[in-house]
């Protein structure tokens, strides 16, 4: 069957109007009866490709998708389809109406916000209710718009009632499981969709529309953006309200909709990154269904009935899908690589389900291009067996509607992408990689026992924050995730720290094992290293610690190498002579970029180390290192002898002369910075950063760090850590010593200073 007889027998038979009503919200009458729902008459199609540019380029970066392809797909969701709104500088006021606690027995607070946008003498106003976890800490949403006013969400007599709306109280209840949502400890936020765009073309001059210069539709020009536009734009003013709220978590807002708000849903999502996850539920043709499968709603039914949602553009695409230069999977995709989630109901046909599950199984693609796992197959899931890879979907029994079911698949959804976690490094030496792949770049370290919050999960790499702070990528078999009141017992809980550079945890108390011998003789539990943690009971069995490995095993560690945490932590003294003394005892360690353990060390890991190994917590890079701590001032004169350019001789008086002036201020235990300092340098484009003299103004920049011993001496990790002389003329004189150009002196020195010791910080210790 060829796709014009196919689309002809659709055109004859959409002249049939069934007078089908959809529940609640629709205005005019559409053929769902009459729709093609048989996968066989679809005609054949091809998707446009996601991963080629308009160029004809394939994208296999997440760089050139993001700043080219992504784009592309934005422009053409904008021109062709929902419509662009013009870029009025609109003013908007937020006025707190009212705020309860005692709001679902006292288990949520209820806030009212008005929002009045105004531009020239136009203003709209749109009514925001917010219930949240009466928990005291800012809470992730549902930001979820509503169709029927927002007192219809809930029987509470405390909602204030939406201007466009005279439904009843509590006359959506089956929609919105608020005590639900609280209870998973999300807030719910949610607006009547009216008050962006009451839902008929009639009420276009009621709607958001004049404030941008419009009187009437066709002051609209052909890729202008009316009401799903209008209503995505509302997501976005909502975002900008719950930024404000310290209520809030606003780096965790789900935006979600229904059916056409489902549509307005994956615009906003698309349009505006700050939305950390995307959810549509039964959005169907505009939303996620794609159109080229011109199954149940098409692009010529949805645009003849509801003419305000879209751009006079997208009309062209009537029974002409094909022309589509994007389909909806691209829309989908555009919400990567934040969470997406895309729901179905089996009874739904007229938004076609099948078609919802194949754009997010196509958009999945782009999901992969970052490493996470999206729709693994292109055969549809069982009824109600959701996918929650990074890219979710279910379909569930039952027709368009929101139930209870879905709201907790949403729910288990955020749960797993939405809501952050925290735990315990469980290997000696964890390795914090910058994308989560074995192959990429190393950046930190973090010890055994280190606290850690998590950020992101990608199938068994979890994204911590370690306390130094840094963000990276490890391995889920390294980290113990524990919940807030287990991390909270374990920071409590009494630890041994290890002293010896190696040692080893046993199962059952030794120093060592004879070789050869079977593993029922005491063996080896792990290696451990020092500044690594386990928790322990305090008891010594046998010249051995008694220790619990976060992992669950109990092991034993010899007393001579190791130290209880907290009494370590009270005697440490981060004297010159003792940074020192650790310091020497590094000597020889290999060089080893994103080391910050004794297995290896770049220059900042040896420094972070050696303050660990004293009782302080330093930043985990250089120039983190350069910003605390007193300045040292070392006059460097790098105009006479610029830290680019290449090495004097060692011969040459003038520089010996120069570095000795550089170090006349230095004392033992200081730190050195080695790198280039701001300075001007002729520019080579516009930039914003440009003077106006044709000069750009460079950053310093700081390269390396090493710790400065005395007599012009200093030790650093430079192929092994090593000591060399800043001073040209000796025999181990640095070859890039004329970089040093900085110096920060850390003893005696706290927290107003940026020093932060051990002790006070509440990633180990409890602060209160
Ligand atoms: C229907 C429309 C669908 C869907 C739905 C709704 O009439 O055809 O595209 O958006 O309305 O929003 O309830």
């Amino acid at each position: 069957m060829t796709f014009t007889i196919w689309s002809k027998r659709i055109i004859a038979a959409a002249a049939a109007i069934s007078g089908f009503i959809t529940a609640g919200t629709s205005l005019s009458a559409q053929n769902h009866e009459e729709a093609n729902y048989d996968e066989a008459l679809i005609p054949p199609y091809e998707l446009p490709e996601l991963l080629v540019t308009d160029d004809g380029e394939r994208i296999t970066d997440t760089e050139t998708w993001e700043n080219v392809r992504r784009k592309e797909l934005l422009d053409l969701f904008a021109d062709e389809i929902y419509g662009r709104l013009p870029e009025t500088d609109i003013h908007a006021e937020y006025n707190i109406l009212e705020e309860n606690g005692e709001a679902l027995g006292g288990k949520a607070v209820r806030k009212q916000i008005e929002m009045v946008f105004s531009h020239g003498d136009i203003s709209r106003k749109a009514l925001m209710l917010i219930y949240f976890p009466a928990s005291g800490t800012p809470a992730p949403v549902f930001l979820h718009f509503n169709f029927q006013g927002n007192q219809t969400v809930s029987a509470d007599p405390g909602i204030i009632l939406s201007q466009y709306s005279k439904r009843p109280r509590g006359n959506q209840i089956n929609r919105w499981p608020v005590e639900k949502i609280i209870d998973a400890g999300y807030a719910l936020a949610t607006i009547h969709y009216f008050d962006f765009f009451p839902d008929r073309e009639s009420r276009f001059t009621e709607s958001i529309m004049p404030l941008f210069g419009y009187r009437a539709p066709a002051d609209v020009p052909d890729n202008g953006g009316m009401a799903i536009s209008a209503w995505a734009w509302g997501y976005s003013r909502a975002m900008d309200y719950l930024e404000t709220d310290s209520d809030i978590d606003a780096s965790r807002v789900a935006v979600a909709g229904h059916s056409r708000l489902g549509k307005a849903a994956l615009w906003a999502g698309a349009a505006d990154s700050r939305f950390a996850m995307v959810i549509s539920n039964d959005s169907g043709c505009g939303g996620a269904a794609l159109s080229m499968r011109r199954i149940g709603e098409t692009v010529n039914e949805i645009t003849k009935v509801f003419p305000h949602w879209f751009c006079r553009n997208f009309l062209k695409y009537r029974w002409n899908e094909d022309s589509l230069p994007v389909d909806q999977h691209g829309l989908l995709a555009l919400a990567a690589p934040r969470p997406l989630y895309v729901a179905s109901a089996e009874e739904d046909r007229w938004a076609d389900p099948r078609g919802e599950f194949l754009s997010a199984w196509h958009a999945s693609e782009v999901y992969r291009l970052y490493g996470y796992d999206g729709i693994p197959s292109d055969e549809m899931p069982q009824v109600n067996s959701p996918v929650m890879e990074r890219v979710g979907y279910h379909i569930r029994t039952g027709i368009h509607d929101v139930t209870d079911y879905d709201w907790d698949c949403f729910i288990r959804f955020a749960d797993k992408w939405l809501k952050p976690g925290c735990g315990v490094t469980a290997f000696p030496v964890n390795y914090m990689r910058e994308k989560p792949d074995f192959t990429a770049e190393l950046g930190n370290q973090a010890l055994m026992g280190t606290p850690v919050r998590i950020t992101d999960r990608v199938g068994y790499w979890k994204k911590i924050i370690s306390p130094d702070p840094y963000s990276a990528w490890c391995v889920d078999m390294g980290i113990r995730e524990m919940t807030e009141k287990e991390l909270s017992e374990y920071i409590a809980a009494e630890k041994i720290i290890c002293t010896a550079d190696y040692s080893t945890v046993w199962s059952e108390p030794a120093r060592s094992v004879r070789k050869g011998k079977a593993a029922s003789v005491p063996h080896k539990i792990c290696d451990i290293v020092a500044g690594d943690l386990i928790p322990c009971s305090g008891n010594k069995v046998k010249g051995c610690y008694e220790v619990h490995l976060v992992t669950g095993e109990t092991g034993y560690v010899p007393a001579g190498d190791a130290e209880i945490f907290s009494k370590w932590v009270s005697e440490c003294d981060p004297s010159a002579d003792n940074i020192i003394a650790t310091a020497m005892d590094y000597l020889g360690v290999p060089y080893f970029w994103g080391g910050t353990s004794i297995k290896g060390v770049d220059c900042s890991g040896l420094t972070r180390m050696v303050w660990f190994m004293n009782g302080v917590l330093l930043p985990r890079n250089a120039d983190g290192q350069s910003a605390i701590g007193k300045p040292v001032e070392v006059n460097a004169d790098t105009r006479r002898f610029p830290a680019g350019s290449p090495e004097d001789s060692a011969a040459d008086g003038a520089f010996r002369q120069e570095m000795l002036r550089r170090i006349s201020n230095l004392q033992p235990g200081d730190l050195i910075f080695f790198g280039t300092p701001a300075h001007s340098a002729a520019s080579v484009s516009c930039s914003p950063s440009e003077t106006g003299t044709g000069e750009v103004s460079v950053k310093e920049k700081i390269t390396h760090v090493g710790i400065y011993l005395g007599d012009g001496r200093f030790i650093h990790a430079s192929k092994l850590v090593r000591i060399n002389s800043l001073i040209p003329g000796d025999p181990d004189f640095y070859e890039l010593s004329r970089k040093m150009i900085k110096a920060r002196r850390l003893t005696g020195c706290g927290t107003e200073e940026g020093v932060v010791r051990i002790a006070d910080s509440p990633a180990y210790f409890p602060q209160d």
